[in-house]
């Protein structure tokens, strides 16, 4: 416990007079090289421009004026395009223009101002400086109307602006508190956003530690790097969706996650042997709860030896991997980095023997200590390496396993700095590099290593890796989770801000610890936060040793039932989500986003973080605090269909939910198209499952929507040939008529559904006819094979489609 000494009066020193500062000087010339860049050789430094794309230009710092264009592994190559450029020289400046972006330097200062093609000023950057050696700090100007988003896994609001953050990938117990400037993932990319301007988006491509202040400037923004030089990329929006996009198409976008790793997850730090987990499986059956994965914490293995099993607690894991397949459960493992330092055990041996282990320049081992006691960790930043540990994973691989938990991978140790020493050489490659410079990147390229393997392994079927530290473009390899929260309501409310920044910053598979991880949790928050939960792209009860029980079944009825109600919720809506998983696949865009992304000229939603959206048409307003009945929810502009009650409200406006325990305030936006699950059955293959409901929710009058489903093997990688089927659907809503128009985009994946229903909800009159259009003729749906029905009561009309698979076109009236 910490007491008032600790803000010691004598803490507080005299500002050390500083010095000139470093400044780049005076622009001396300029030249071409190929590939598109350009040098603009300073007096202490070379500034290197290179356009990736028409709106994406990289502003490298050359301090010693050699040309190095090398970026890191975030970066994707196949995102540099050509692009049209022209240079321009005036009296006082350079002028690079690009078609959609023009980069002017000042010749005196080498401060770069960027433009939009209208010639709007979007950025003016002050100048890059240091202060003392190292460090390098670019300042760039912002106005009070300025909001700050995305910078990965942070705490705190939806908007950065008074905050300020480092990126230095940490394990910190008890880390969810308001001030924490760093945590497992860092992902140095910010979104400029202002209300009427365009958007833009800064992305510091630097794997050491950076640090970003919105706070001590009024009018000025700070990113700063600490190692290595400033490397940044200028994604010009307009749109904030856009610059998300550009940011995703620079990083890497997500593959498509097997279905069964977006359904329900259950975990405990750790189930303990082999029938407490079946006996959990046979709970998740009997309670008609569903559940896809069942997590193995650090005790399934032997004395913490990753690629082992504990032959005590775990004798016959391939048994029980086969009895819970037959339950539809699958086993997700976690792996550690850290290898026990065990002369008799194999992966130690073949480590040591092939010197794939992190080493300090003079050749001496890292050794740290972690679970399994004194371990080595393997250099991810080597090919070879990746290769090898990703091989190692065949072990699981060959006993059915299909996904794994890569967990304390920033890397976490036991000492004082609570990561591996800074001095450490990695490999890098054929460029060596210290951790200091490259510490960000060590968790990723464990995920990166597993997931390759396990592509290989599992012979064209998906895998699933989750990951606990990560770097700009995590994304391509795993799902994270945001790692050691507490039982705590403001840990719930604050878990929506954190996924929805991860969403911005290119993660969108991402989610909290159910229920919450350490402390205990109460009956009333599980019950929330499951209802929160199911709604995150990732779904995951998590908690840890010694804590109250939190699997959803253990506070009783009531709870369980609402437990029960929101996890076969999420499976209902999985085909809608689904749908929103291959739009962040295809786009890059976030599965849960904040308002602002639809709304961006809506100045309420700027900083609301206590909803959100799955896609763009399912608003989620979970309770966020004890003993709570009400809260007020926002709804943006055009009309919102009360999920449960059907009660249409007209948005741009507040109204006041009312929410018992047992409900989730939950609104569609009209005229949306949600696919749904009509039981819960979700199945690794969509063709098992027949009962697909497509759900129209009637739009306003006069309004028109557009939709889209998309549904794929949901196993294998054939959607990358091109097996998938994508249906949009386009509504026209008129006073007594709907016009509804489906028809496949894609139509490749072959389906033997027996049915498919049509439900228009929320539908205020009973319709006389349903007609079929197709070019030749019209005719009645019933003609047609099909029926209909509507129920006055609920104001539903439940169509039965004649064929499950075909292009339609129908005129209700
Ligand atoms: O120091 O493996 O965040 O999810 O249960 C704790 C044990 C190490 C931290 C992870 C947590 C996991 C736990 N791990």
């Amino acid at each position: 416990m910490q007491t008032s000494e600790t803000i010691h009066p004598d803490l507080k020193q005299a500002e050390a007079i500083v010095e000139k500062k470093w400044s780049i000087g005076a622009i001396q010339s300029a030249t071409y090289q190929s590939d598109g860049i350009y040098l603009f050789k300073a007096e202490h430094a070379t500034v290197m421009l290179q356009p990736v794309n028409d709106y994406t230009v990289r502003v490298k710092l050359l301090l010693d004026h050699a040309l190095d264009a090398s970026s890191t592994i975030a970066v994707q190559k196949e995102a540099f395009v050509d692009v049209q450029t022209e240079l321009e020289e005036t009296e006082l400046t350079y002028r690079l223009t690009l078609p959609a972006t023009t980069v002017v330097l000042h010749k005196a200062n080498a401060q770069i101002d960027f433009y939009n093609s209208n010639g709007e000023l979007i950025s003016s950057h002050e100048e890059i400086y240091s202060r003392s050696r190292g460090e390098y700090v670019c300042k760039k100007r912002m106005s009070p109307e300025s909001h700050i988003y995305g910078l990965g896994e942070k705490t705190g609001f939806l908007d950065k602006i008074g905050e300020k953050y480092d990126m230095w990938n940490s394990d910190v117990f008890d880390p969810h508190v308001p001030e924490i400037e760093c945590l497992y993932v860092s992902i140095p990319f910010l979104i400029h956003f202002e209300y009427e301007k365009a958007a833009y988006g800064i992305f510091l491509d630097n794997p050491g530690r950076t640090s970003f202040d919105m706070r001590s400037h009024q009018d000025a923004y700070t990113f700063q790097v600490n190692s290595g030089t400033i490397d940044y990329y200028f994604i010009l929006g307009p749109s904030l969706q856009e610059v998300v996009q550009r940011y995703s198409q620079l990083t890497g976008r997500m593959d498509l996650p097997p279905a069964w790793a977006i359904g329900y997850h259950q975990s405990r730090y750790s189930y303990m042997n082999q029938e407490e987990v079946l006996t959990l499986a046979k709970n998740f059956k009997a309670k008609n709860i569903p559940c896809d994965v069942i997590h193995l914490d650090i005790h399934y293995m032997d004395e913490y030896r990753v690629f082992t099993f504990d032959p005590v607690r775990f004798p016959n894991p391939r048994q029980m991997i086969d009895e819970l397949k037959e339950m539809g459960i699958r086993i997700v493992p976690i792996v550690d980095p850290g290898v026990k330092k065990d002369p008799e055990y194999a992966q130690y041996q073949q480590g040591i023997h092939n010197d794939y282990f992190c080493k300090k320049i003079e050749g001496e081992l890292f050794i740290g200590d972690v679970w399994p006691g004194a371990s080595a960790f393997p250099d991810f930043t080597e090919e070879e390496v990746r290769e090898w540990w990703g091989e190692q994973h065949r072990y699981y691989t060959d006993m059915g396993i299909h996904g794994i938990w890569n967990d304390m991978n920033e890397p976490a140790v036991f000492n004082a700095s609570k990561t591996m020493d800074l001095d450490v050489v990695h490999g890098n490659d054929g460029s060596p590099k210290t951790h200091r410079e490259l510490h960000n990147l060590y968790g990723m390229l464990m995920s990166m290593a597993t997931q390759q393997g396990l592509k290989k392994q599992l012979a064209g079927e998906r895998p699933f890796v989750l990951t606990r530290a990560g770097y700009a473009g995590v994304q391509k390899y795993a799902a994270t989770w945001t790692g050691d929260n507490r039982s705590f309501w403001e840990h719930l409310a604050m878990s929506i801000p954190m996924v929805l920044n991860l969403g911005l910053s290119g993660q969108p598979f991402a989610g909290p610890d159910i229920g919450g991880f350490a402390h205990h949790t109460t009956p009333e928050l599980l019950a929330r936060w499951t209802q929160a939960g199911v709604f995150f792209p990732y779904s995951r009860n998590h908690s840890v040793l010694d804590s109250i029980r939190q699997e959803p079944w253990v506070f009783g009825e009531q709870i369980e039932d609402i437990c029960r109600k929101y996890i076969r919720l999420r499976y209902q809506f999985m085909p809608y989500l689904y749908t929103q998983f291959y739009q962040a696949h295809k786009t890059g865009l976030p599965i849960m986003r904040p308002l602002i992304m639809e709304y961006p000229n809506d100045r309420n939603v700027y900083n609301l973080c206590d909803q959100f959206l799955v896609g763009a048409d399912v608003l989620v307003a979970p309770i966020l605090r004890p003993s709570t009945e009400t809260r007020s929810v926002y709804l943006p502009e055009g009309e919102w269909i009360d999920y449960w009650s059907g009660e249409r409200h007209r948005g741009g406006k507040y109204i006041l939910a009312y929410a018992p325990l047992d409900v989730l305030p939950l609104y569609i936006k009209a005229g949306a198209m949600i696919p749904e699950l009509l039981d819960d059955n979700w199945k690794p293959t969509l063709n098992e499952q027949g009962n697909i409901s497509i759900v129209l929710y009637a739009g306003a009058e006069g309004s028109t929507s557009s939709s889209q489903w998309y549904e794929d093997d949901a196993r294998t990688y054939d959607y990358e040939q091109g097996v998938y089927n994508l249906l949009e659907t386009a509504a026209k809503f008129n006073k007594d008529s709907i016009e509804l128009n489906c028809s496949y985009h894609a139509k490749e994946l072959p389906i033997q559904r027996e049915n498919l229903q049509l439900t228009i909800k929320s539908l205020s009159y009973n319709p006389k006819h349903v007609i079929v259009n197709t070019s030749e003729h019209s005719v009645t749906l019933e003609e047609s094979g099909g029926s209909w029905s509507y129920n006055p009561d609920t104001q539903e009309l439940t169509l039965q489609l004649p064929n499950t698979f075909i292009d339609i076109e129908l005129m209700i009236k």
